[in-house]
This record gives C-alpha cells, structure tokens and sequence, in this order.
C-alpha cells in the first residue's frame, strides 16, 4: 500500500469536469458528493458533527466509546484502515483500543480530502507515536488494494454512516470492493444511520445555523474554484427532505430564479427557477436492508451494535467466505 497523502486539493480536478458535464447534462442534475471536501468542506463537515440537530457522530461515538474496548480486546487488528477518515475524531478511540488491546501496528487513514488528510494524519502521529499513520489520498469507490505487506489482522473501519452517500447498488459496488480486498481474520466495522421519525432526520440536515446550507453550498465554490465557473452562490438554496420510500435524505442547491451558468469546458447550463442540483442522498437503514446489502456484497454481519433507541449501528462484518481470496 503506497502513501500518496501531502497532494495539493488540486486531486480533486481529477474527474470533476467529467462528472459535472455528465451530472449537469442530464433531466435531474446532480453533482457528486465528494466534491464538497476541500479543506473548507471539510472543516463544515466537522462543525456539522458537533451541532445538537446532527445526532449521528454523538450516537456512533457513544456506540464506539462502549465497544471499542471489547472489539479490540476480541479481534486484536494488527491494523485499522479507515475509509473516509475525515478528521478521525471518533477513531480515536478505536486507536487508543487497539494500542491498549497490545496488538496495534498501523493505521490507514483513506480520504478524498488531501490536505484535511494530513493534518489529521499530523496529530495522530503526535498522539499515537506507537502507531505507523500511514495516510492514503484515494477515491474509496475505486478497488481497495490492501497491498503485500500491510499486518493482520486488519480491521476495515467505515464510520460516519458515509455509506448511506451512495445509492443501494453503489453501496454493494463499494462493499464489494471491502469484500474481494480482505483476508481471512480480517473484518468490516460499519457505521450506519437507522431508519427513525423522519422530522429527526430533516432537522439533522437542515439545522437552525445554516451550516449545512454552507456545506451544501460549498459544492459550487469548488466548482467555481477548480474549473472556473461562475456560480453565484446567492441564486442558489439549500434544502434537504426526507424520502419515505427509499428512505434517504435528498440534499438539493435550487435555482432561485431563472439563470446561465457559465463552466469552461462544459459550456453553458441553463437553470429554470425552482429547478435543482442534487447533491447528496444520505440512505437511512435497518438491520434487514443491511444484511441485505451486505450480503450481495459477500459478507455476512457477524455483530449488530446498536444504541437503545436504535438510532444508529454499529456493524462488525466478516466475508461470507473466508477460505478463497477471488
Ligand atoms: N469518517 C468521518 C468523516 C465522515 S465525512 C466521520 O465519521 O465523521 C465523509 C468523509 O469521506 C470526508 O472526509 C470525505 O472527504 C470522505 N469522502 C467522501 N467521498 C469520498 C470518496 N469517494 N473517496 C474518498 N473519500 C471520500
Ligand atoms: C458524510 N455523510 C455521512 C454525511 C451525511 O450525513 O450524509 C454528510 C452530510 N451531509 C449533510 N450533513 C452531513
């Protein structure tokens, strides 16, 4: 496994042009997610963590404060690798597991975000001088190479519920990808939001500070920032509702009004009022539609965490088979 971690933001260009000519061109335009994590995006991110309406990275780190004791004591990783990292607040506790359990090698943090990454991957070296931090810029959709010589066993943690980013078939896509790259011993640690009231879920995307808006709105700055396109941030709004039946959270940048955006390489893209971007769904699930897609991915859950009130699990999760590495 090779550490690319200290490229500029400028990784981001990869693919942007193509993905927002493809995403703008169609009946509804969309945009991809991970373009909302520059060093900005991702410090909105972070301060949409620590907001009272945004109840998921309390739930999961109350969940992983309990658990990762028991889990690291149980499974003695040699390695975590973490897809999706971010600022690795709540893994360190998963971290400070691993080091007391004694069996602690190595960590991977993985993320689109490259600066972002390497500060992260700064302080943990401070704080973990046991550890190997070994950060890796990479695009979590791509085949996960765990390399010849990372330790085992490895534990593959993906927490945030990032998962519920992706639609059903992406998810099983990415899983797969989890599946086909572990070994024998190796395990998936899961995090996942739980279906629940959807006025709880709306509010948790659509706080009273506007920082979510921000957040969402970040996406165009990128935009305007990388490719030089002229969007003007103050036509566009957030909004973000509940979908009963696929049960996700739609994130939406509507047009206030009739307008041309101008995106060199791609032209320009006509905006009726009311018409929108999608820029995120966010999957809300239970412990059927997990095992469900997990399953068609090639692994079976092994442990299911979940907090009283069932907001929120956690997910250790093993290779349906563990005797052949496709
Ligand atoms: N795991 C952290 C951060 C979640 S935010 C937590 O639980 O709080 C989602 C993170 O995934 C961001 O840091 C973002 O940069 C990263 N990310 C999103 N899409 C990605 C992709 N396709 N490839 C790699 N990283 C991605
Ligand atoms: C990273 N991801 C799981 C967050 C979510 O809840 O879907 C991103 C986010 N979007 C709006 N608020 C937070």
């Amino acid at each position: 496994m090779t550490s690319i971690a200290g490229r500029p933001d400028s990784t981001l260009h990869a693919g942007l042009l193509r993905d927002v000519a493809h995403g703008l061109s169609g009946p509804q335009k969309e945009l991809p997610p991970k373009y909302f994590y520059d060093r900005r995006g991702s410090e909105l991110f972070d301060e949409i963590t620590r907001l009272p309406e945004y109840y998921l990275t309390r739930t999961e780190r109350a969940l992983l404060d309990c658990w990762s004791g028991p889990l690291m004591a149980a499974l003695r990783p040699a390695a975590l690798v973490e897809l999706g990292a971010g600022s690795a607040d709540k893994t360190r506790l998963l971290l400070d597991a691993m080091v007391y359990a004694g069996s602690g090698e190595v960590y991977v943090p993985i993320d689109v975000s490259a600066e972002f990454l390497e500060d992260s991957a700064s302080r943990l070296r401070a704080e973990f001088p046991t550890l190997g931090i070994e950060p890796l810029v990479a695009d979590i959709v791509d085949p996960l190479d765990l390399g010849d010589d990372l330790p085992s066993p490895a534990i593959i943690a993906f927490l945030g519920s990032t998962i519920g980013n992706f639609d059903p078939a992406g998810a099983v896509r990415l899983l797969r990808n989890v599946a086909r790259a572990i070994r024998p011993g190796d395990r998936l640690v899961l995090g996942a939001d739980l279906r629940k009231d959807p006025k709880i879920i709306e509010r948790a995307y659509n706080d009273a500070q506007g920082i979510t808006a921000e957040f969402n709105l970040n996406v165009l700055r990128v935009v305007n920032r990388e490719l030089g396109a002229d969007f003007d941030l103050s036509a566009f709004e957030h909004r973000a509702f509940y979908d009963r039946t696929l049960h996700r959270i739609e994130m939406h940048l509507v047009s206030t009004d009739d307008q041309l955006v101008h995106i060199p390489g791609v032209g320009d893209v006509a905006f009726a009022g009311g018409e929108s971007i999608r820029t995120e769904i966010s999957c809300k699930y239970d412990q059927a539609s997990l095992a469900e897609m997990l399953g068609a991915a090639g692994m079976r859950i092994d442990r299911w965490i979940a907090d009283a009130a069932s907001t929120y699990a956690l997910i250790v999760a093993s290779r349906t088979s563990e005797t052949s590495r496709p």
